[in-house]
């Protein structure tokens, strides 16, 4: 038990730090004052970090708790700082991020009067958080930050939204904490990880598909030492990819299509059979692979497709069981291991010419067969932007999980200095580098200022084809021409960072791009390295997601 009093805010940051909360994203509002006190004088010691767009707060507080594992936190103000932070909250919802926003709210006592910024915040919030809920009571405060919390960490992950009224956070009292307990592990049904793992041993063509949770559950070991033992073919997304590094025999996340293709059992773990996963659909018609579903929590089992077998719970406790239960069965088509290799062999060669290609204007992936070569194994990657990001995803292969970040299925523009800004602080050392459209640059690039201000140098390359490239291609496909997707051409981008305090270049031909990535990592300042490229190259993509 602990024994905590003091103003609101002191309070709730009380309960906070708890949980190893050691930032808190914001933006300036009265109605939060207490939060900003106790982190200041309060003895609650905490990184505040000021942002220019509510979103970019919540967006960070994302991004931590992706990176780190542990809860991002976010304070927005009354009102329009809720409203403001809404997109942001829903990335979190869909990416199963365990994040906590607080917020101030108008007071009670006046309530229905129409004071500044009163509206009720938690029904706009309800459908995209675990609990949205309003806290009244100053004794109760740090009983209910605790609860967002928990809740927060608790599997399946997710956003928990709480709102103060004003006197609930300027208001004084004392209050008990219970002491943290650990999180209850709950491990999937022995029987039916029995089953999968028969499926498994079965299967002629099998393929394992690993998905982000298997990093945020830390699940990314056994994960990796369940391929191995059972010699499964690896498919990598989100943040799984890295789970198995670079070159390992057993990544065929390249041999993508083939695989899902020709694969008689697809495993999924730890990601949604959404649109990324052809809705959970695989091989011919006729012969249609078996699939089988694995999420860390009941809820997250597929239920629009028909499955051969499916099991929740922690996903470590998964990969340990069916690696104890199985071995590489004798069915196996002896041949399938080394087709996958072949196919992944072959897209890689074909990479080879595009990577290296010395086209005016710059084709978009040599930008990443020069990013390539200055790489470290530990960089955090992070992709905001239509198809410049697209070829990210294609090109860049992470040598270890959790440090590759795009926006995930609700594929919101505007994360990128958000996520940035995160990156930098969750792992000081490592080189972050975002990649961003210059469509998406729009939504968030003010807050170079914030990486400025809190001199967190980040390398930011900018894809620059002067449009929204992702919607230009497709209008032109269905309708024969494009409108309002053109974007001034060369737009200088990097004069905006240099403007804000940071630094910047702008290169037009492939030879240029190499040294300013190096200018640009040697720099230790927010450094936008603005590349113009060639808005007649499209990403070959095989599905819109609808
Ligand atoms: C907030 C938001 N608004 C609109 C979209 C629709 N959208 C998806 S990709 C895209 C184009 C992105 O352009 P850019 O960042 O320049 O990347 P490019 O495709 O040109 O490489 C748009 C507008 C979206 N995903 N998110
Ligand atoms: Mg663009």
């Amino acid at each position: 038990m602990v024994r905590v009093s003091g103003h609101g805010g002191v309070l709730a940051l009380a309960a906070a730090r708890r949980y190893g909360v050691s930032a808190m994203f914001t933006l300036s509002g009265g109605h939060i004052f207490p939060l900003y006190d106790a982190a200041e004088k309060g003895g609650q010691p905490l990184r505040l970090v000021d942002v220019r767009h509510e979103q970019t707060a919540v967006f960070a507080a994302e991004a931590t708790a992706r990176l780190t594992r542990s809860p991002g936190l976010a304070a927005v103000t009354a009102g329009p700082g809720v409203t403001n932070s809404v997109s942001a909250v829903t990335t979190a919802w869909f990416n199963g991020a365990p994040v906590v926003v607080l917020a101030g709210r108008a007071p009670d006592y006046r309530w229905g009067a129409g004071s500044l910024q009163e509206i009720d915040h938690p029904p706009l919030l309800a459908p995209v958080t675990k609990r949205a809920w309003t806290e009244h009571e100053t004794a109760k405060v740090a009983a209910a930050v605790d609860e967002a919390f928990r809740l927060a960490m608790s599997p399946h992950r997710g956003p928990v939204f709480l709102d103060f009224s004003l006197e609930a956070i300027f208001g004084q009292a004392d209050a008990e904490l219970a002491d943290l307990e650990p999180l209850a592990v709950t491990g999937p049904d022995p029987g039916d990880v029995g089953r999968i793992a028969d499926l498994v041993r079965a299967a002629r063509r099998p393929v394992l598909i690993l998905g982000s949770d298997v990093w945020l559950g830390g699940a990314e070991d056994a994960a990796r030492r369940a391929a191995e033992e059972l010699r499964l073919p690896v498919v990598a997304n989100g943040q799984a990819r890295g789970v198995l590094p670079r070159g390992h025999d057993l990544l065929v996340t390249r041999a993508r299509s083939v695989a899902l293709r020709d694969a008689d059992l697809v495993l999924v773990v730890g990601a949604p059979l959404d649109f990324r996963l052809a809705y959970g659909s695989f091989g011919p018609k006729e012969t249609p692979a078996q699939v089988v579903h694995v999420a860390d929590g009941p809820g997250g089992v597929a239920a629009h497709v028909p499955l051969a077998a499916s099991a929740a719970g922690d996903l470590a406790g998964f990969f340990d069981g069916l690696a104890a239960a199985g071995h590489a069965g004798g069915s196996r088509d002896p041949d399938w291991g080394a087709r996958l290799a072949e196919a992944v062999r072959s897209a890689q060669a074909a990479d080879g010419p595009l990577l290296a290609s010395d086209a005016e204007p710059v084709h978009p992936a040599r930008v990443y067969g020069e990013l390539l070569r200055v790489l470290e194994d530990d960089a955090v990657v992070i992709g905001d932007g239509g198809d410049f990001v697209s070829f990210a995803g294609k090109y860049i292969e992470p040598a270890r999980p959790g440090g590759w970040l795009d926006p995930g299925p609700f594929g919101c523009l505007g994360t990128g200095l958000g996520y940035a800004i995160a990156a930098r602080l969750a792992r000081p050392s490592a080189q972050v580098i975002l990649l961003l459209g210059d469509g998406a640059a729009g939504f968030s690039l003010m807050d170079a200022d914030t990486l400025v201000r809190h001199r967190l140098p980040v390398v930011i390359v900018c894809g620059n084809n002067g449009a929204w490239g992702l919607e230009k291609h497709p209008m032109r496909a269905l309708y024969g021409y494009d409108v309002l997707a053109d974007l001034r051409p060369g737009c200088r981008y990097d004069e905006v960072v240099r403007a804000l305090g940071g630094a910047g270049e702008l290169v037009t031909a492939p030879s240029g791009i190499g040294p300013a990535l190096r200018r640009a990592l040697a720099a230790n300042v927010p450094y936008l390295v603005n590349v113009v490229t060639d808005p007649e190259i499209a990403y070959p993509r095989s599905t819109t997601g609808v």
